[in-house]
């Protein structure tokens, strides 16, 4: 990765921690202790979602300050996911991101509250008329591209089968679709998010740039449980198609180590190839498959 997207991307990190700053109540507001806990469980992490967002807007020549909302929203539908997904009904994490989970640091039942505040919020934000200059259409289609992404058929829905996988072999194709709804459908929605920005798209670009999401979407959680593999002592003999640990399917556990990154790496180069009728201004998202490439976590 060059210095200067690196820089790039830092910047963005940047904008993207002065909005949610705006948008989220502040900690003193009552419900004093809710709000500090939302603010809490939106802190740290890698805002891949958001840059998606923001990356896509430099290909399509748009003005960052009309995607802050979509921006934000993705990242607080994304905290919210996060925060449910470490309660003990689901995954039972005592940390994240390097510390207490949600849960642990106040309670459950605010935990729950967390989400589901950070989840009506999203919708606040993307809604809301902010004078960035999107007409009232395009937060409607915003509005309903974050909600068909983060619902049952999209992430709630691969959530919901996830649990009821566990302990349960999956074949690949079952355990694709699985991911394709619950990590794959709200990283796609970062591009249909920027794409609705961008009134005067036209109907390929629009296409490319919904194919290459839906292919990072799925390689980045391929390459999640790769990562976890490769960060853990377990061997794949030991766990046999499963991770043991989560009693869940993994995609090296079912096809193999090798054979899991080359699926990685044929989504890649999918994606990139989705790029193809963009050309040249396609840059920004080809440096972000090569910035996700190389991540360790
Ligand atoms: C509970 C409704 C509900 C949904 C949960 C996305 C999800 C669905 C759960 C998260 C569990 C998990 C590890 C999913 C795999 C996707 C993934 C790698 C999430 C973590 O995303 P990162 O790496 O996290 O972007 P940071 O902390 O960097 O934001």
């Amino acid at each position: 990765m060059s210095t200067e997207f690196a820089a790039r991307l830092d910047a963005y990190r940047e904008r993207l921690a002065a909005a949610l700053d705006r948008f989220l109540p502040p900690q003193e507001q009552y419900p004093a202790r809710l709000h500090q806990a939302m603010r809490y469980a939106c802190d740290g992490g890698k805002r891949l979602r958001p840059l998606l967002v923001y990356l896509c807007g430099e290909v399509l020549e748009l003005d960052p300050a009309v995607l802050d909302a979509p921006a934000c929203a993705v990242e607080l539908i994304h905290a919210y996911s996060l925060v449910h997904d470490d309660l003990p009904a689901m995954d039972n994490d005592d940390l994240r991101r390097g510390r207490p989970t949600t849960h642990k640091a106040y309670d459950e039942a605010t935990a729950i509250l967390v989400g589901d505040g950070l989840q009506a919020l999203a919708f606040a934000v993307l809604s809301q008329d902010h004078g960035d200059g999107l007409h009232a259409a395009q937060r409607l289609r915003m509005v309903q591209i974050l909600a068909e992404a983060a619902g049952s058929r999209g992430m709630v829905g691969g959530q919901a089968v996830d649990l009821q996988s566990h302990n349960r072999h999956l074949t690949v194709a079952e355990l694709e679709a699985l991911h394709i709804h619950k990590t794959g459908a709200l990283i796609r929605a970062c591009l249909r998010l920027a794409c609705t920005a961008a009134p005067l798209i036209g109907l390929a670009h629009h296409d490319a740039l919904d194919r290459y999401g839906k292919c990072i979407g799925l390689a980045f959680q391929i390459q999640d449980d790769i990562l976890d593999i490769e960060g853990s002592s377990a061997t794949l003999g030991k766990t046999a198609g499963k991770d043991k640990a989560h009693g869940k399917s993994t995609y090296p556990a079912l096809l193999g180590l090798s054979a899991a990154r080359a699926r990685a790496e044929e989504l890649f180069d999918q994606a990139r190839a989705a790029l193809t009728p963009l050309g040249a201004q396609a840059r920004p998202l080809l440096d972000f498959i090569e910035m996700i490439q190389v991540r360790n976590r």
